[in-house]
């Protein structure tokens, strides 16, 4: 442990009805259930855990619009867990998010923006996922929310989940950094271009370049003029070898040893102001496995050393 240590709020946001598969909104208990807490406070950091969002369950609720289901709902958990992130850094702690979908991300990178906005700094966002999240509910071909945050959050669309806070968008495209992409939809790549992007780090870029170049220059693009950023980790990123407990695993993932080796580079540069984690599914997991793998992958980015 070399890092300062941190005050560190755990928020559980167990949101599962931006996927079609059910099961994510386990995920904060299963990350909780595989020691979190107590592995970072191993690392000298001083925990406290701030429960759950409160969201609501499909059972009780109508789909709306079939291109972006339960986006009325979906916006309303992502405000609430945007003020909680809000509220966490106002009182000096870094925000742990614990999804949940992905569409969590709205809120808690709105709420990382909107903090250091009104200190009139911007933020960089790190997006570590095998898929982009950039449709908008005209491109999507699944109408699930879970694969449109990031265009929300870059001022594309949904305008409900975009607009958190009266204003878009919450991450400049030049300090939006993507890595380890390997399942982008022919829409996205158009929307790729349209938000602006081009720090996109494909699986075929850590493979030919190697993780360790990949993460310094993503870490640069993203941190360059801005408070820092915050790191997004899809585990549908690593491959599902490692992590089988994702709603849509995708081949040819980050192994295990190059996963820990990212974290361990962030936690190197000291400028990670936030993370979240999402998309752990124990309902198709084995043993925890995948929660395990979160936990220790969490501890690597918050200064965990091999020696
Ligand atoms: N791009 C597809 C698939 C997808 C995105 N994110 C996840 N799956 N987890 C979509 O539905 O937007
Ligand atoms: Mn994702
Ligand atoms: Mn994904």
């Amino acid at each position: 442990q070399s890092l300062p240590p941190r005050r560190i709020r755990l928020i559980g946001v167990p949101l599962d009805l931006g996927a079609s598969r059910r099961g994510v909104d386990m995920g904060p208990s299963a990350v909780r259930v595989a020691g979190l807490e107590a592995r970072l406070e191993a690392l000298g950091h001083v925990v406290t855990d701030g429960g759950n969002i409160s969201v609501a369950i499909a059972e009780t609720k109508t789909v709306g619009e079939q291109n972006a289901r339960y986006l009325k709902e979906i916006t309303e958990t992502c405000t609430k867990a945007a003020e909680m992130v809000v509220k966490t850094l106002e009182e000096g702690m870094t925000p742990v998010i614990l999804g949940g979908d992905h569409s969590v991300a709205a809120g808690s990178v709105s709420g990382v923006a909107e903090f250091y906005r009104r200190q009139h700094q911007k933020i960089g966002l790190i997006w570590i996922d095998a898929h982009s999240d950039i449709n908008t509910p005209a491109s999507s071909p699944s109408g699930n929310v879970h694969g449109m945050p990031l265009a929300a959050l870059l001022g594309l669309e949904p305008a409900s989940l975009a607009n958190i806070f009266g204003w878009s968008p919450k991450v400049a495209p030049e300090n939006t950094v993507l890595v380890g992409v390997r399942d982008i939809d022919a829409t996205e790549k158009e929307n790729i271009k349209r938000a602006g992007v081009t720090e996109v780090y494909t699986m075929r870029d850590i493979d030919e370049r190697g993780m360790r170049t990949v993460m310094e220059e993503a870490l640069r693009a993203a941190g360059r003029g801005t408070a820092g950023y915050h790191v997004s980790l899809d585990m549908d990123w690593i491959d599902p070898e490692d992590a089988p407990g994702v709603g849509t695993p995708v081949r040819g993932g980050a192994t295990y040893r190059e996963a820990h080796l990212a974290m361990e580079i962030i936690a190197d540069h000291g400028r990670m102001l936030s993370f979240e984690i999402v998309e752990v599914n124990p309902v198709i997991d084995e043993h925890n496995r995948t929660a395990d793998l979160a936990v220790e992958l969490i501890s690597s980015a918050f200064g965990k050393k091999i020696l």
